[in-house]
Order: structure tokens, then C-alpha cells, then sequence
């Protein structure tokens, strides 16, 4: 079983990007799952063209995107993904596009495939503090997701997918209030520990998509 992790470069004017530095310290291996990994560039011409390549070169069954969320205080599942791009500072390419769809003629929004509230708990499980979100916002992350998933339910049927959301990490420009800061360790093992559960409930998770088709 082969799974696709993704991170995305530094955007917005920072130097360090949460989810590529968790992204970068993944093994090869998690268990039974071969692990491969992808930066995208944080731009909406650019971002996934690079990951339907490097879904291409990989093969897998299962594709995590992550992305960093300063305004988050923990690592959040996120549920859905909108046909919207609404950015309210530039991408990487100084692109701010308003009220645009991610694909013209695309449904409103998908789903995630990820099981979101079994990942959920078994990061609590894992000592990981994390929570559902039901908005991966209007930027790139949630174009990526959203493009992702379009993927998964027209060309690349096969893939099972979602998109998480980690914190900056500690000390650079997180907004934590008082929660204490996860760590980049805690975001590297809370990855995992998705990958982990979403193999393990693959079979399920394949049977309620043939169901819902
Ligand atoms: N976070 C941004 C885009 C890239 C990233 O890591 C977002 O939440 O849309």
C-alpha cells in the first residue's frame, strides 16, 4: 500500500512552512505503508499540476495534503472542500483571485474521504491534540483539496483522500493563545497516525464509496 504526502513551501512572506518541515521528516515506511512525499508550490496556477504529477509517479491509494494554518492551534482534519478561490493576500505568483471557482462546471464541494472522526480520535488516542474542521478556508489549500478530490472522483477513482491542517510551528508566527504548542515531532507522528488509520479502514472506507457512486 502505497501513500502520497504533500506539503506546501513557505507562503505569505515567511521562511518556514510547518507542513514541509513535518512533510520532510516522514520515514519511507509507516508499518505496511510505503510512504512518498511531494512539496507543491503555493500557487494556484502551479500547485496542482505538481500533484497530479507526483500522484502519477507514485501510484498511491492514499493522498494526504497538508498545509499550515497559523490561526490554527492544533493539527484539524479538515471535512470538505469548496469550488471557491477567494485569497485574501497573494499566492507565491502575487495571484489573488476573487470569488472563482477551483474548476468551472465542478460541484459545489466534495467530501473528504479520509475517516475523519476515526483519525480524530485515534490522534487523541496517540496523545496528538487535534479536531475536525469543517473549513480548509479559500486560499491554496483548500483549491489543492478541493483539485485533489476532483481527481479522486473523476480520473484517479482508486485514491482515497483529504487534506489536514497543522499549526505553524512554536515560535514561528503561531497564534496558539493558551493552548501549548504542538511540536513538529507531534505533527510528524499525527501524520502518521492518519496514514495509519485510514489504511486500516480502507475496505470500509472503498465499500461506502462503491455505495455512494
Ligand atoms: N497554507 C495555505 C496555503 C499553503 C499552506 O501551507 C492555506 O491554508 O491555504
Amino acid at each position: 500500500m502505497r501513500a502520497l504526502v504533500t506539503g506546501f513551501d513557505p507562503f505569505g512572506g515567511g521562511n518556514v512552512n510547518a507542513s514541509l518541515e513535518a512533510v520532510r521528516r516522514l520515514p519511507s515506511r509507516i508499518g505496511a505503508i510505503e510512504v512518498a512525499t511531494a512539496t507543491l508550490p503555493t500557487s494556484y496556477a502551479r500547485a496542482l499540476a505538481v500533484l497530479d504529477e507526483a500522484i502519477v509517479r507514485a501510484g498511491p491509494r492514499i493522498v494526504l495534503c497538508v498545509g499550515q494554518a497559523g490561526d490554527r492551534a492544533v493539527p484539524c482534519v479538515e471535512r470538505v472542500a469548496i469550488n471557491v478561490q477567494d485569497a485574501r493576500t497573494p499566492d507565491n505568483d502575487g495571484a489573488q483571485p476573487v470569488d472563482l471557482p477551483v474548476i468551472a462546471g465542478g460541484p459545489p464541494a466534495y467530501f473528504s474521504t479520509l475517516p475523519i472522526k476515526a483519525a480524530v480520535a485515534a490522534l487523541h488516542a496517540g496523545g496528538v491534540p487535534a479536531e475536525v474542521s469543517n473549513s480548509a478556508g479559500t486560499f491554496v489549500c483548500n483549491h489543492v483539496f478541493y483539485g485533489l478530490m476532483h481527481l479522486a472522483a473523476t480520473r484517479m477513482r482508486a485514491i482515497r483522500g483529504g487534506f489536514l491542517h497543522v499549526p505553524a510551528l512554536p515560535g514561528i508566527g503561531a497564534h496558539h493563545g493558551s493552548a501549548p504548542p504542538v511540536s513538529l515531532d507531534d505533527i510528524v507522528r499525527g501524520i502518521g497516525i492518519v496514514l495509519t488509520v485510514t489504511a486500516s479502514n480502507l475496505s470500509e472506507i472503498d465499500r461506502t464509496a462503491a455505495a455512494t457512486r
